[in-house]
């Protein structure tokens, strides 16, 4: 709901040290955190063992050597390592073989030793079998490794080729799975889920089926997966077609399936080729983004057609044929893998199987020596650091860098990846100071959570095509008792820049960034939103469709709104953003930037267009919470040394009056943003899709986060003590009994101070709200004389503005309240504490 979309600002900007190459490049990112736009899988990492045989030779090359699931040398303590070290990692067991596998178990199944090199063969080989001996020793390597384990079953049992090409017909011949599984289930082998053939949907590759004949097969692999596991929750989910995504074959698939038949629907990706080109191509954005339009498809197919079921990356190996020697196994392509993690959990893909584990080029882990390659770690990262929600993360800078955010795992916080291609520029990038945005956060932050959590990952000499990554500028290197090493994150203060070098890729932990905070000012946004719609009886939808009418109407004009008409020049927008990478630095940026923010919401952006009603929301609400914070000396003057400022209370008395009347300059400022956005769009070839969620407001969310973060005055509020002033006053000579009667005369005097400066802030915000409800009315006068479709119109959008008044005000006058509370309970705790030790405040409020 935009109305509750929270994001954080961060001023990305760089900074440059030698002023003749000075391309002052600066970057906002925006992460709205208050909606999830979508969520992953708990294990989400997740990388596949094949069957290859050491005979699976391309381009005179035969990359696999003894990697196959038959030949893998399951020993290897590395190996082990590298799997524990997720705990658990995901692993799929499959691939262009499967199909010719058989189980060697139960009766009358014929041996087939080895697959062989046979050119009539489906791939170039003849079937093979696995001894149930061997997967004994694979499933004592998972269970000690703690593996979640994904097998592709053959599915071309009973069934024969036709005359036509790849073609094959009949009915799946289930038994030798059956009696697979029935084995692994009686052995107690843990399996996570079954899957059904590999690449044989839509055209296929060596062998396909049609969409309706593989659902009837895949129904009686849930069956079958019912029958053997009954207790429902060790129940294997089932997952398919495990191939290339074709729309019609995935519909008539889903349809024909059926409802909770498929857990998973799986496909494969191979958009990368193998030419010479390959080492381009993962480093161009351009081409990156083309596939995002597979994975939106794909989404949206799921979501229609089979809702009980998530997309998931069954098979990635990017490169196909074993993948691209010296780049695969590299670092750089990292820059491809790591971004396709990235792209495909925003379209809600629930798991991303990377192929492979081991094998050929592209494996996680060297093929001969199992030591672990640069996309190794990043996965690993990723899986530590990477939670299940994910951000919606936004920028206007160069397409070269890509941003990802997910809320951190089991921590609070959020973790963003950013993935910087460009091999040319050096950067400086700079994190707005959250200090003046936060201020009640940044007071609970004893503990150093006010520091960023760190990992650059770079190649060994700057060569980007090195199989050695360094974390933090140190090789990662295999521990001497063959484990992975620790990834220790460099500890850096949040108000500091976060440099990321020309070619490298970092993930980044703000712990101060509370998401999950926000529902508490979801409820009271709803409830102000319900009490306005029936207070003034035009309750006519039930709550969520009214929410969502409001999001779909601020989508609308917000993106309606990005007229061309004032492009700024680079220079005007980097001296702009230099300007406000300084004010940050002085901790002033960000307030300075909200308050013209609000005000230009409040006065222009509103009332035109009412686009970012969300901001106006935030904004008001936010107003609110600078008034408490800047009238703070205390606060404000956070590393700054002590500063009396008495005047600043009263001169900030008025400050949600200055907020309203105050001229704002900021609806020029979204619309230039969605004039850079507009015309990024059209160079960028961008899918339309893959910014189209990100059309709504950015700016709008900032602001929220810093209202919903919690407020514990009990928790986060000094000891009400009274250190010494800047401006030692006369002592305290007075006696207890007296000091009682003081405290007490304080108290009142504090009490009723408080109580009529929120009068006034209370009276503001009426007067504002009655303005606004009155103009709204006038308007709905003065149009209801129209046509009656014209006055239907008005009439909805009368509605409207009543609802997005009330939503401010109520938004603003909750946080008014809420401050109210806190300092009337600071004011009776000073007394008590003035009670207690006789000593009365004096010329500053420095507790
Ligand atoms: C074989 O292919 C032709 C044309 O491609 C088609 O008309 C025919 O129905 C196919 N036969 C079978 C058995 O699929
Ligand atoms: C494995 O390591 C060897 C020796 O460093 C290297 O030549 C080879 O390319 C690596 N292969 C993979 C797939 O990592
Ligand atoms: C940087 O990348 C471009 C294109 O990707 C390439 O032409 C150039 O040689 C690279 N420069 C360096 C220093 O690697
Ligand atoms: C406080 O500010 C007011 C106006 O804002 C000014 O008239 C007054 O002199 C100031 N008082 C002190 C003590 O600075
Ligand atoms: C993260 C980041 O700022 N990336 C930079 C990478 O390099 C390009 C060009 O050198 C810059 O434009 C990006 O800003
Ligand atoms: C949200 C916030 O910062 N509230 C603070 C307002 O000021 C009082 C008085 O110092 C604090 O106790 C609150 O925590």
């Amino acid at each position: 709901m935009a109305g509750l979309r929270l994001a954080v600002f961060c001023v990305l900007a760089s900074l440059c040290f030698s002023s003749s190459l000075c391309a002052a490049d600066a970057v906002e990112v925006f992460v709205k955190g208050v909606t999830s736009i979508a969520r992953t899988d708990d294990n989400f990492i997740c990388a596949t063992l094949d069957w290859w045989p050491s005979e699976k030779c391309d381009y005179n090359q035969c990359p696999w050597e003894k990697a196959g699931l038959l030949n893998l040398d399951l020993n290897s303590k590395i190996l082990a390592n590298a799997i524990k070290a997720f705990d658990p990692l995901r692993i799929r067991l499959g691939g262009s073989l499967q199909d010719q596998l058989v189980y060697q178990v139960g009766d009358s199944i014929k041996k087939f030793p080895h697959f062989k090199r046979r050119d009539d063969g489906l791939f170039g080989f003849t079937r093979g079998s696995l001894p149930m001996d061997r997967w004994d020793q694979l499933n004592a390597l998972f269970k000690q490794t703690n593996a979640k384990i994904t097998f592709g079953l053959n599915a071309l049992l009973g069934k024969r080729k036709s005359d036509n090409s790849t073609l094959w017909v009949g009915e799946w011949n289930s038994k030798n799975a059956r009696d697979f599984m029935k084995y692994t289930a009686s052995k107690g082998y843990m399996i996570d889920s079954y899957e059904l053939g590999n690449e044989l949907c839509a055209s296929g590759v060596s062998a396909r089926l049609e969409a309706d004949q593989y659902a009837k097969d895949i129904i009686q692999l849930k069956e079958i997966v019912k029958e053997l596991y009954p207790d429902r929750d060790t129940q294997p989910k089932v997952l398919g077609p495990a191939g290339f995504y074709d729309t019609e074959w995935f519909k008539t698939f889903l349809e024909v399936s059926g409802p909770h038949v498929v857990d998973g629907v799986t496909h494969h990706i191979y958009n990368l080729g193998v030419d010479k080109t390959l080492i381009n191509k993962v480093q161009d954005p351009y081409f990156l983004d083309e596939i995002a339009e597979t994975f939106k498809d794909l989404q949206n197919v799921v979501k229609e057609f089979g809702p009980w079921a998530g997309p998931w990356v069954g098979e990635s190996g990017g490169a196909y044929n074993s993948g691209g020697k010296d780049v695969s196994h590299t670092f750089v392509n990292g820059f491809w893998y790591l971004d396709q993690l990235g792209m495909t959990a925003t379209f809600n893909h629930k798991v991303y199987c990377r192929q492979s584990l081991i094998g050929g080029n592209y494996g996680l882990l060297n093929t001969t020596s199992f030591i672990p390659n640069p996309d190794y770690y990043g996965a690993l990262l990723w899986h530590r650091l990477m939670g299940n929600t994910v951000l919606s993360t936004n920028h206007f800078g160069s397409p070269y860098l890509r941003t990802y955010t997910h809320c951190s795992k089991k921590k609070p916080g959020i973790t963003m990846l950013i993935i910087n291609m460009s091999n040319s520029t050096s950067i400086d990038i700079s994190v707005t100071n959250d200090e003046n945005k936060y201020p009640h956060n940044y007071r609970m932050t004893v503990d150093g959570s006010n520091q960023r959590e760190e990992y650059h990952l770079t190649p060994k000499d700057g060569n980007i095509q090195s199989d050695v990554v360094l974390l933090n500028g140190t090789p990662l290197q295999l521990t001497s008792s063959r484990d992975i090493p620790p990834l220790n994150p460099k500890i850096v203060d949040s108000s500091s820049p976060i440099r990321v070098a020309p070619d490298s890729i970092v993930y980044v932990t703000i712990r101060d960034f509370k998401a999950p905070a926000f529902f508490t000012f979801k409820q009271t946004y709803k409830r102000s939103v319900l009490h306005n719609v029936q207070e003034l009886e035009i309750s006519e939808q039930p709550f969520p469709q009214t929410m969502e009418h409001l999001l779909n109407q601020a989508r609308v004009r917000f993106s309606g709104q990005e007229k061309p008409g004032e492009p700024r020049s680079a220079r005007e927008r980097s001296s702009l953003k230099t300007a406000s990478f300084k004010d940050a630095a002085q901790n002033k940026g960000p307030q300075k930037w909200f308050r013209r923010q609000f005000s230009g919401q409040m006065n222009q952006d509103y009332d035109s267009n009412r686009a970012g009603q969300a901001t106006a929301v935030a904004a008001a609400a936010y107003a609110i919470t600078s008034l408490n914070a800047s009238s703070i000396p205390e606060q404000k003057k956070i590393g700054k040394g002590p500063e009396t400022s008495l005047n600043q209370t009263a001169s900030k008395r008025d400050g949600f009056t200055d907020l309203i009347s105050e001229s704002g300059r900021i609806s020029k400022r979204f619309s230039g943003k969605g004039s850079i956005r507009s015309l990024k769009r059209q160079d960028s070839k961008v899918p339309e899709t893959a910014t189209k969620e990100k059309t709504t407001s950015e700016v709008a969310a900032t602001d929220l986060m810093v209202d919903v973060l919690p407020i514990k005055p009990k928790v986060t509020a000094p000891k009400p003590e009274l250190p010494p002033t800047s401006k030692p006053a006369t002592p305290p000579t007075r006696r207890a009994k007296e000091d009682g009667t003081d405290a007490d005369a304080w108290e009142r005097a504090e009490l009723s101070k408080i109580q009529k400066r929120y009068e006034k802030i209370k009276g503001t915000i009426l007067s504002w709200e009655n303005k606004k409800k009155e103009k709204a009315t006038k308007r709905i006068r003065k149009t209801e004389s129209d046509l009656e479709k014209i006055r239907s119109n008005a009439l909805k959008q009368f509605h409207d503005d009543i609802i997005n008044i009330g939503q401010i005000a109520g938004g603003a006058r909750a946080k008014a309240e809420e401050r109210q509370r806190n300092e009337e309970f600071k004011a009776k705790e000073k007394a008590n504490t003035i009670r207690k030790t006789g000593k009365l405040p004096r010329t500053c409020f420095c507790f």
